[in-house]
């Protein structure tokens, strides 16, 4: 096991050593031609197991998102959103740039969309307005803490959406962390929306890759936007071979990330000049800060660095994510740092600080 405590993303997971042999075995062919018997398994079980008619994989998340948002809307129409969507912060601005659309980002206290604060935004296109196109929900919510749509908050959505014309599309990176934590299945959190954005590469651990759900022809279509964005990958079975592993085997751990996290969830909160924030943590997310007065919390980032625990933050905001690279014994030590660098008085405080750079999760 490595000395460095690596809690900043699952992004971060190393691929085990069951995707490394799927990987050296995986039988290929040219993907653009659709002749990948790995990427075209990996893609009809997704399908199946999220319930939808058809699944495309992709090279990220990001382009997962971004090709479904252009293949569901024309330029000039709209879309609702959170406003922490990881789709607005942190994908370049592609809603605007890629697809030419308008972003009506919606703040909610927890991150999560109610239809009551979709409702007011809804627009029917009219002689002034291209009109609403699409409605994104994320699922968890990443900056929200991981947070977990209650099923029938989006059922809601769904039913609404649906009638009165309007798209929905989940960005469920974290979707198999948010079906584990509602005690439901991933299909019955996909059936409430028209398409769906997961990664293997987050906390199923595979080194690359997402896949986009849908019908058919919407699938067709991300299809011809994936090849348009550069996201034709040919003998792509090398690496969805690790995803197959990844969609198949590491639904079945991360209990254990969820239990890890709460065990930091609950040694944040007995630790004294910290706050957890938010205090409610369902997934594999959390974030914190300290109190005014202590250690800022961009600081404390770069000191708990020196003891070999990476974490990552925006301001004085911390996240630690948990996956399988960490054990518990890794987060032990992760809150023995932060105890040591909140000591009162003296040491530890009192060390010359560091150079803040830019934020980043
Ligand atoms: N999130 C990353 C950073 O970009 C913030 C992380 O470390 O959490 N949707 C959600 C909800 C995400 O959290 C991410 C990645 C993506 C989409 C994008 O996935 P990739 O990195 O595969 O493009």
């Amino acid at each position: 096991m490595s000395t460095i405590v690596d809690l900043r993303s699952d992004t971060l997971t190393q691929p085990t050593p069951a995707m490394r042999k799927a990987m050296f075995e995986a039988e290929v062919g040219d993907d653009v031609q659709g002749e990948d018997p790995t990427v075209n398994r990996l893609e009809s079980r997704a399908a199946e197991i999220l319930g939808k008619q058809a699944a495309v994989y992709v090279p990220s998340g990001t382009m997962g998102n971004q090709a479904a948002i252009k293949a569901h809307t024309q330029p000039g129409q709209e879309i609702i959103c959170e406003e922490r969507a990881h789709i607005i912060l942190y994908e370049m601005g592609m809603p605007a740039a890629f697809s030419g659309c308008l972003v009506r980002a919606v703040p909610t206290p927890e991150g999560m969309l109610r239809w009551q604060d979709i409702t007011p935004r809804l627009r029917p296109a009219s002689d002034h307005y291209r009109g609403t196109a699409l409605i994104e929900v994320e699922n968890t919510v990443n900056i929200a803490g991981g947070r977990v749509y209650p099923l029938e908050q989006l059922a809601e959505i769904g039913r609404e959406a649906k009638a009165a014309g309007v798209k929905v599309h989940m960005d469920g990176a974290r979707v198999f962390n948010a079906a584990l934590a509602s005690g439901c299945a991933v299909s019955d959190i996909a059936a409430t929306v028209d398409s769906m954005c997961f990664c293997l590469s987050k906390g199923l651990g595979a080194p690359v890759g997402s896949i986009v759900v849908g019908d058919k022809d919407f699938i067709e279509e991300v299809r011809l936007v994936r090849k348009a964005l550069g996201g034709g990958m040919r003998q792509a079975g090398v690496i969805a071979a690790a995803g197959l592993v990844a969609l198949e085997e590491s639904p079945k751990r991360l209990h254990e990330d969820h239990e890890n996290a709460q065990y930091l969830a609950g040694e944040i909160r007995r630790t004294d000049g910290l706050r957890l924030d938010p205090d409610v943590v369902e997934t594999n997310i959390l974030f914190f800060t300290t109190l005014p007065g202590r250690i800022p919390g961009a600081e404390l980032r770069l000191r708990l660095k020196q003891h070999g625990v990476l974490v990552s933050g925006a301001g004085d905001r911390i996240r630690m994510v948990t996956h399988q690279n960490v054990d518990r014994a890794g987060c032990v030590r992760a809150i023995e740092a932060i105890r040591a660098e909140l000591a009162p008085a003296g040491e530890s405080q009192e060390r010359q600080a560091q150079p803040v750079g830019g934020s980043a999760y």
